[in-house]
């Protein structure tokens, strides 16, 4: 008797010990971390990749490449999946924080425009593969500002005090001060970040925040009439309200293109490596666009692309399109850049 409730308790233990086994590798084997942009995604991708992949994924959000890096050299080690735009892949790097890409599990890297492959951020794309790309610029409502908006003179205009929205971000911020001021984006001349940041100190009453995610619900509400943004996002604004208008400023912005790419303490890289894939599938890639409304650089998902959409891609002047510029890796002055940064935000 004592025998056989023995026995069974042994089977008992044995069952239990074998089921939390079998859990523990399912959890690890079946689970993705994506971190991406906000706003980065259509409702479905997710929950289809999951159904397909029989997989569980977990899907946080951030607001600037900083923030991400950020994360990364605090030594967060819980994501497989990032999208880190041009000039933070290169920095990310040099700090050895990328996994090489197997490109043998990626076939649809067939798919990408080959403009879009071999950048000088990551030649050979040994870490990354482009997802995206866009422009910075303004964002207006035309019913309230009924000057015509071709400069970023309108975001220094004291007529539209409490209604201007900056980006909170110190590449795209200062960037965008040094634009109008005729120097790179990418300067490293202290006497031009100089005046860059007496620019935005001035301004710094007239604005009514520093916000990248927000932005176009403050505008979509009226709270904001004028806002730095990303194309893709004031993009989306308009097909909820028509008033709502983009421009590229004539003084020039910056460009980006950002990428999918796996850090080096990802978990699951054979999942990532198949989630970029699936990324990469034409019908995916176009729903995703439709709906983020940023460019795609996928040639083969062109033809799902909505009309609209495409449009976009081929709108932009010539004369625009040379004034605009990568940000790059600013290396040494990044300290000086981040300080004069710390000080406008401390004003
Ligand atoms: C999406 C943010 C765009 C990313 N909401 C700019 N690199």
């Amino acid at each position: 008797m004592m025998k056989q409730f023995l026995r069974v308790l042994a089977l008992i233990v044995f069952i239990v010990s074998m089921a939390s086994v079998l859990s523990t590798s399912y959890a690890q084997d079946n689970v993705l971390n994506v971190y991406n942009w906000d706003d980065y995604i259509d409702d479905s991708t997710i929950p289809e990749f999951e159904e397909k992949f029989g997989v569980k994924v977990h899907y946080d959000v951030y607001d600037s490449n900083e923030t991400l890096l950020a994360k990364l050299q605090a030594g967060a080690t819980g994501f497989d999946v990032i999208f880190p735009s041009d000039y933070m892949i290169k920095i990310m790097v040099q700090l050895d924080l990328l996994e090489p890409l197997n490109k043998s599990k990626i076939p649809n890297i067939k798919n990408v425009d080959p403009l879009f492959l071999d950048q000088p951020f990551d030649p050979g794309n040994q870490y990354s593969l482009p997802y995206t790309w866009g422009t910075a610029g303004i964002g207006y409502l035309a019913d309230q500002i009924t000057e015509s908006v071709d400069s970023w003179s309108v975001m220094f205009d004291p007529k539209y005090s409490g209604r201007i929205v900056m980006l909170d971000d110190v590449r795209e911020a200062l960037g965008a001060a040094l634009k109008y001021l005729g120097y790179s984006l990418n300067s490293t001349n202290p006497d031009e970040l100089q005046q860059a940041k007496e620019l935005l100190i001035r301004q710094k009453p007239l604005v009514k925040a520093y916000a990248s995610a927000q932005a176009e619900y403050m505008l979509l509400s009226g709270d904001a009439w004028l806002i730095h943004n990303w194309s893709g996002d004031v993009h989306r604004a308009t097909l909820e309200n028509s008033n709502i208008t983009y421009v590229v400023p004539k003084e020039g912005s910056s460009k980006f293109i950002d990428n999918c790419a796996i850090p080096k303490t990802a978990q699951n890289k054979e999942l990532a490596h198949a989630f970029i894939n699936f990324l990469l599938e034409p019908e995916v890639d176009a729903r995703i666009h439709n709906h983020i409304r940023y460019m795609s650089p996928n040639t083969a998902a062109l033809p799902y692309l909505d009309e609209a959409l495409r449009n976009t891609m081929q709108k932009m002047s010539p004369e625009i399109a040379a004034k605009l510029e990568y940000i790059e890796d600013l290396g040494q002055a990044t300290r000086l850049w981040d300080k004069i940064w710390t000080e406008i935000k401390a004003q």
